[in-house]
């Protein structure tokens, strides 16, 4: 056993400690669920958002939100292409904020950045399913923050 080697060992051992006190609580995000044909993000780390502009992801909580005296920001979720996609379902996103203008959302074509939807305000579920999936295979959200009677906070999202 070479001394690289052991060292190597350490460090995994080191990571795979990190990771397991992490405990229960802590979700890899986004999670893809193949079978379900489905990317949902909780936020619970940062590792799905891409950009952020006047954002932040507030692990600890699981939330998305305006850093504190930012009247408006937006974020970018990294590519979603599901292997299992045969078509775009819809947007979903859960969270606070008091009217619908507080968040809009665009849908973009990840490869191109061409826009495929929106931005519109986010009023409920937003269908996907006019977005062709020959011609738009991989796709990214953006969600755009304004603040209202409340400071809205997304905190999850989910792509079928
Ligand atoms: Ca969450």
């Amino acid at each position: 056993m070479t001394k690289g080697f052991i060292c190597r060992g350490f460090s995994l051992l080191a990571t795979l400690t990190a990771v397991l006190s992490l405990g229960g609580a802590a979700i890899a995000a986004p999670v893809i669920d193949n079978n379900a044909g489905t990317w949902t993000d909780t936020y619970n780390d940062n590792l799905g958002v891409r950009t952020t502009s006047g954002t932040t992801v507030v692990s600890a909580s699981g939330v998305v939100k305006l850093i504190a005296g930012q009247t408006s920001g937006n974020y970018e979720t990294v590519r979603i292409k599901p292997p299992s996609f045969g078509a775009w379902g819809t947007l979903k996103l859960s969270g606070t904020w008091s009217a619908p203008a507080d968040v809009r959302v665009s849908v973009i074509n990840a490869l191109t950045r061409a826009t495929v939807l929106g931005p519109v305000d986010y009023d409920g579920e937003v269908s996907l399913a006019e977005i062709d999936p020959v011609a738009h295979p991989e796709l990214a959200v953006i969600v755009a923050l304004n603040e209202g009677v409340v400071s809205p906070m997304v905190s999850d999202l989910a792509v079928s």
